[in-house]
């Protein structure tokens, strides 16, 4: 018989063929679906997570756990209503204008999302005015940039300025990260929050997500 445990490690190990008769059996049980996806496909990232972050996995072995559990949340996710598993959050989050590079920025997103986050990625060569849309059309919580060229840095300054012209910069929090940012960096162009790795960028949007959830307890 199929365990949850068996589910997680399979998503540790990226087994990708092995994940689809494990799901199966666990439905057919009649297992919990918000068992199988919190304690089995996520509770797997939840290992991978730490992992990564220690060295001990690399970038193309979380995408393979990444790309295990997503294979199967699509036998679950027919299974449950969006109201069973709440979002933790809405981020959007993009690679800024004149910018190709999306391995990292894919990796925080699938970490994202296997963290419950609901996140909209507006992809690569993000123009400025494109963030400020996608704020008024999907009304985030926070708006994650990427840059990994020394010479598309500062359209995360240019963009923040769009977003401060546009009036809603402090609608959101906004994050920045890749490899030719860093926290002095972020504090100069006026971001919130500075991150050198996806894993950290994950911890980072949960600290902001909790301290918007004191806030309005508080009625702020
Ligand atoms: Co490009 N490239 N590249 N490249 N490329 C670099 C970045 C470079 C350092 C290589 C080098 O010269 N040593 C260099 C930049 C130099 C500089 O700016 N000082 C460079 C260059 C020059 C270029 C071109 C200009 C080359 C050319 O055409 N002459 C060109 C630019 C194109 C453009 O963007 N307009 C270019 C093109 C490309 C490819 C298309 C071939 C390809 C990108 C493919 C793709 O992304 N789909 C590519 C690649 C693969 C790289 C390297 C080799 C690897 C980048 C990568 O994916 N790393 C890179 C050299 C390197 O970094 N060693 C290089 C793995 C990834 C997991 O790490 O993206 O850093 P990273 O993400 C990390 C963290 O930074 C952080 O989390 C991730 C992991 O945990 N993070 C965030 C990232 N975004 C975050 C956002 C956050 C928080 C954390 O919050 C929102």
């Amino acid at each position: 018989m199929a365990t949850l445990q068996d589910v997680s490690q399979c998503v540790l190990e990226g087994d990708l063929d092995g994940i689809k008769d494990l799901v199966q059996d666990l439905i057919n049980e009649g297992v919990d679906p918000i068992l199988i996806i919190n304690e089995g496909l996520i509770g797997g990232m939840n290992i991978v997570a730490p992992l990564f972050k220690s060295g001990e996995m690399f970038v193309p072995e979380v995408m393979e756990s990444a790309d295990t559990m997503n294979e199967g949340m699509k036998l679950v996710k027919p299974l449950i209503t969006d109201e069973d598993v709440p979002s933790k959050g809405k981020i959007i989050i993009g690679t800024v204008n004149g910018d190709l590079h999306d391995i990292g920025k894919n990796l925080l997103v699938m970490m994202l999302e296997s963290r419950g986050y609901t996140v909209i990625d507006l992809g690569v060569d993000v123009k400025e005015e494109a963030f400020t849309k996608a704020v008024i059309e999907h009304q985030p919580n926070i708006v994650g940039m990427s840059s990994l060229l020394t010479t598309t840095m500062m359209k995360i300054e240019s963009t923040i300025k769009q977003l401060i012209a546009d009036g809603v910069r402090d609608q959101v929090k906004i994050i920045v990260g890749g490899a030719p940012v860093t926290q002095e960096f972020a504090d100069d162009v006026g971001a919130d929050g500075y991150s050198d790795d996806a894993s950290t960028a994950v911890e980072l949007c949960d600290r902001m997500m909790e301290e918007q959830c004191k806030l309005q307890e508080l009625g702020v």
